[in-house]
């Protein structure tokens, strides 16, 4: 089965032949950075202390907020660790990483949801500001379904950027994606009504709406989201709908304050976490998770297809904490 076929996500390590870098592997690779950068100092600080005193937890806490976990969960998963410690008498600190890592995953797997079309129809509207990966990740996203012989469709919502109509019609012949546009500068809500015809005339499973790159703070923009959306749920009441706010790890908290904003605006359904091959603050998928209630859907660990990932929380803690 191909790549993103549904099989492929539970492949182990062992399993992957040395010809086919499989899923594991590029997940390995991606956190390339944020193990070397915050995960292997991690294990340093708890191998390097003898006993559990108020000097290793603020060192913790200096290593957790460099690596962007954020200030409140830092403070919260440390004062957390701080109570156990103290009530099961804990006093081997390497004992006290192991709770830290169950921590980790108990965060992170809560609303574990993963991306995935259950109607007739599904419409994801990519959002997000100017750069972040969104056309890009839709590209992906039309590649994974392709190969699960979808018929997926694009609307290139992005009328403002010089090029992007372009850019999408480069990816829709190179992936046979049918692409719906109108002329740059036209009304992005036109385009999204118009997709969404299309879809619906030729039994489409998916519609993927690009839309153009804006700051979360510009009110206007934002009611232009509104408004694509509105358009989409009226025409299409029985598609399965998804607002899908892409967010760049590399730019740290934030990311955190774009995604308030948007969920305000637009209501998110879900997160693609993109470029965390980029950084070594990987910490920033735990704040997410445990300061927004929005479940990550997607991780992108490269720029390949086979780079963006369902975000596996079990996957994604071993593929941090291997050696
Ligand atoms: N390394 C890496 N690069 C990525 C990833 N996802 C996207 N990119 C790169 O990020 C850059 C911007 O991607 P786009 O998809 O054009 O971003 P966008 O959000 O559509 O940008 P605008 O339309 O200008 O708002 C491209 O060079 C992508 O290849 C990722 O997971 N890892
Ligand atoms: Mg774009």
């Amino acid at each position: 089965m191909n790549f993103f076929g549904n099989n492929k996500q539970e492949e182990t390590a062992e399993q992957e032949s040395a010809a086919d870098k499989g899923f594991f592997t590029r997940l390995k690779d991606g956190l390339a950075k944020t193990r070397e950068g915050f995960v292997d100092k991690l294990g340093s600080l708890f191998r390097g202390y003898s006993k559990i005193d108020d000097e290793l937890f603020t060192e913790l806490e200096e290593l957790m907020v460099q690596a962007d976990v954020g200030i409140k969960t830092t403070m919260d998963m440390v004062e957390e660790l701080r109570t156990r410690a103290r009530e099961e008498e804990i006093e081997d600190p390497e004992e006290l990483f192991t709770e830290f890592q169950e921590k980790l995953v108990q965060i992170l797997k809560s609303d574990f949801e993963p991306l995935e079309l259950s109607a007739d129809l599904n419409i994801i509207i990519m959002v997000g500001v100017n750069g972040v990966g969104k056309t890009t990740t839709m590209a992906k996203i039309a590649e994974r379904y392709r190969a699960q012989d979808k018929k997926v469709m694009f609307a290139a919502g992005d009328t403002f950027r010089a090029g992007a109509i372009e850019q999408i019609e480069v990816w829709g012949q190179r992936l046979g994606v049918e692409v719906i546009s109108q002329q740059a500068g036209s009304d992005a809500a036109a385009v999204a009504y118009d997709a969404v015809q299309a879809a619906k005339a030729r039994n489409a499973d998916l519609l993927i709406v690009d839309t153009a790159g804006r700051l979360h703070t510009q009110k206007n923009l934002m009611k232009e989201l509104q408004k694509v959306k509105r358009v989409i749920a009226q025409e299409a009441p029985t598609a399965h709908k998804e607002v899908l706010l892409v967010l760049d790890a590399t730019t740290g908290q934030n990311a955190i304050s774009q995604a308030e904003l948007f969920d305000e605006a637009v209501d998110v359904d879900g997160i693609a976490l993109t470029k965390l091959d980029g950084t070594a603050k990987g910490g920033i998928v735990v704040a997410i998770k445990n300061e927004l209630g929005l479940p990550i859907k997607l991780i992108g660990v490269g720029e390949e297809a086979e780079d963006l990932q369902d975000f596996d929380p079990d996957q994604f803690v071993e593929a941090l904490f291997s050696e």
